[in-house]
């Protein structure tokens, strides 16, 4: 088996496809530094040390640059094959890339897009974020100059009050299907694969809005989240329009203390 000599992941703190990429790594069992960066200036960062992409995660690894959580996942099991992230079975291959490309491309978005309409409407639980990050900024300093990196993020993630409208009445539909995968054995197996780490990042990053995660919590879908990303920084209270959260009322579960 080739022998991983170095890897460097650069990440945001809060970024959801950054936690999968250092949970795969983890899972790996592949030694890595970690350095973190903020959001925006990430990009330039990552042009200027020759990445492939502007965007997190980003990973170096034996002299090689990639960019892109689904990059990663393929090159890691390129570079150590055991344990697997992906079947051998090419039939359950296809589904699990199946799946892996759709919480890249739906839920990863989506919940972004949530996330920042959440910090436009209160930007101090920012700080939550960045707990155990070493950005070289002071915490506090970090949230109290986030004015720009907010608006930016705004711009680059289409952050529209009807977009993020219509990904909270899509999130029922989403946990729906994940929790199907996790019946049909597509997600959810032993040893977890590269859509269940994929997208138990994404819910892990939804589970920290109080907004979102009770409709989140106690199903199949969210256990998954918290045994593969059993950490995840940050704590949004309460902050979204309740008509907004409308479609995620049914899907609740009731309180305990109710
Ligand atoms: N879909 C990409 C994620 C790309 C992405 O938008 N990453 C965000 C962090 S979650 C980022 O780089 N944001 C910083 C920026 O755009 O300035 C993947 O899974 O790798």
């Amino acid at each position: 088996m080739p022998r991983v000599s170095r890897a460097t992941l650069y990440v945001i703190p809060g970024s959801h496809p950054a936690m999968a990429a250092r949970r795969m790594l983890e899972h790996k069992g592949v030694e890595y530094r970690r350095i973190d960066l903020m959001p925006v200036v990430s990009r330039g960062v990552l042009k200027v040390l020759g990445f492939p992409g502007i965007t997190i995660p980003s990973l170096r690894i034996d002299g090689r640059r990639i960019t892109g959580s689904r990059e990663i996942s393929k090159t890691l099991d390129e570079i150590k094959p055991d344990p697997p992230l992906f079947p051998a079975d090419p039939a359950e291959r296809v589904q699990v890339e199946d799946a892996e490309r759709w919480g890249d491309e739906i839920p990863q978005d989506g919940v972004r897009r949530i996330l920042w309409n959440a910090i436009k409407r209160d930007r101090k639980p920012l700080r939550s974020f960045l707990d155990g990050a070493r950005t070289g900024v002071p915490h506090g300093l970090a949230v109290a100059t986030a004015a720009p990196i907010i608006a930016a993020e705004l711009k680059i993630n289409d952050v529209t009050d009807d977009a993020v409208r219509a990904d909270l009445a899509a999130l029922p539909g989403w946990l729906d299907r994940i929790d199907d995968w996790i019946a049909g054995g597509v997600l959810g197996g032993d040893p977890p694969n590269a859509a269940d780490f994929q997208i138990a990042a994404v819910l892990r990053l939804a589970m920290t809005m109080d907004d979102l995660r009770p409709a989140i919590e106690g199903r199949p879908c969210g256990e998954l989240a918290k045994r593969l990303v059993p950490e995840f920084p940050g704590r949004i209270p309460p902050v979204l329009p309740a008509e907004w959260l409308e479609p995620l009322r049914a899907v609740s579960a009731p309180s305990s203390t109710a």
